[in-house]
């Protein structure tokens, strides 16, 4: 990282933040790294200012979880991983994780991705009854020499694992099926149906950057159906020298222009988060009047957290939020923040 962008960083004494961590067990997890100074990118002993950013306002309870970890000495990796689990496992969330709306026949299958600052990538999609699909993404990364399985290869491979196996659909996604069933008319509900995906990315008190993607996908999708979220690229970017960014709404038309690569790639042209986030909405816009599509369904939401730890989003419709976290006071509040759109 160039010497004038550590300036710009806030940062604070080693022995104070030192100080913020409690107990031995966490000097000791973040002593070897600052003795050590493996972060390749990293040219300074003084903690980076941690930060978590996620989409939606279930990110208030995920980002604040993350940013607890990070303060510990946590990786962006671990910190992020942790945050996203806590959507997955709450029933309530009905398009991520347990409690994931069904496809059309019926079946909650989910989609994962994670992404590392080094490049480290590991993604399932379609896998049933499996809960925390983000940690499977995550094994997949770690424990194969592949970076995606799908379907029934994912789930044999989280039950070699020791994933626990239920079944994910609750009463209430059910209901919402069978009702659906009776006219099974395909139409996403902007901000509605399609609000659940889980895109989060930290920064550590390295400056290392992760980011994970998990989500049930579009509800009452075909069966066999892969949205943008699991891909890396469309879903989920991180380039650990550069930014990371993740994407939230119509699948289809965040593949289309490999949406959240667009976004880091802006990044690295040297556009502020909110810019490349902008960027990569009104190419999406763009490529919907080129094909002369519908676009009055759909909504599309990035978001970014670059190098330096500026953060930002844009949208395709209003309505989209996140929720963000930064600085070295434990237990702080995220703040959740509405984001600008292009179409009224
Ligand atoms: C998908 N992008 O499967 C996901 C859905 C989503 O907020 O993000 N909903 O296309």
């Amino acid at each position: 990282m160039p010497a004038m962008n550590l300036k710009k960083r806030q940062v604070m004494k080693r022995s104070d933040f030192l100080k913020l961590m409690s107990g031995a067990a966490a000097v000791a997890a973040i002593e070897p790294a600052f003795a050590s100074g493996t972060a390749s990118s990293v040219v300074s002993n003084e903690p980076v200012e941690p930060v978590s950013i996620a989409t939606w306002r279930f990110g208030l309870e995920t980002t604040k979880l993350a940013h607890q970890h990070l303060l510990q000495g946590g990786t962006a990796l671990d910190a992020t991983e942790i945050g996203v689990k806590l959507c997955e496992a709450d029933p309530k969330e009905r398009s991520v994780g347990l409690g994931g709306r069904p496809d059309r026949d019926g079946h909650v299958t989910l989609d994962a991705c994670c992404m590392d600052h080094l490049g480290n990538v590991g993604s399932v999609a379609g896998v049933e009854d499996v809960v925390h699909v983000s940690s499977l993404a995550r094994a997949v990364m770690e424990k194969t020499p592949h970076v995606m399985l799908v379907g029934e290869g994912a789930r044999q491979f989280a039950q070699e694992m020791g994933f626990p196996l239920q079944d994910l659909l609750v009463p209430e996604s059910k209901a919402e099926w069978e009702k659906w069933k009776e006219k099974s008319d395909y139409k996403p509900v902007i901000n509605i149906e399609n609000h659940d995906t889980i895109g989060q990315l930290s920064r550590d008190t390295e400056g290392r950057l992760a980011g994970f993607c998990t989500t049930s996908g579009m509800a009452f999708k075909m069966r066999g159906r892969v949205g943008d979220s699991p891909l890396i690229g469309p879903g989920l970017y991180v380039d650990g020298e550069v930014g990371a960014a993740t994407a939230t709404g119509h699948g289809e038309e965040v593949i289309r222009v490999v949406g959240s690569y667009r976004v880091v790639a802006e990044m690295e042209k040297g556009f502020s988060p909110h810019e490349a986030c902008k960027r990569a909405v009104e190419k999406i816009y763009a490529f919907f009047k080129r094909r002369e599509a519908g676009i009055q369904d759909t909504q599309i939401g990035f978001i970014a957290l670059d190098k330096n730890g500026r953060v930002g989003g844009y949208a395709l419709r209003p309505g989209f939020q996140y929720a963000v976290v930064r600085g070295f006071t434990p237990n702080a509040e995220p703040a959740l923040v509405d984001v600008e759109a292009l179409l009224p």
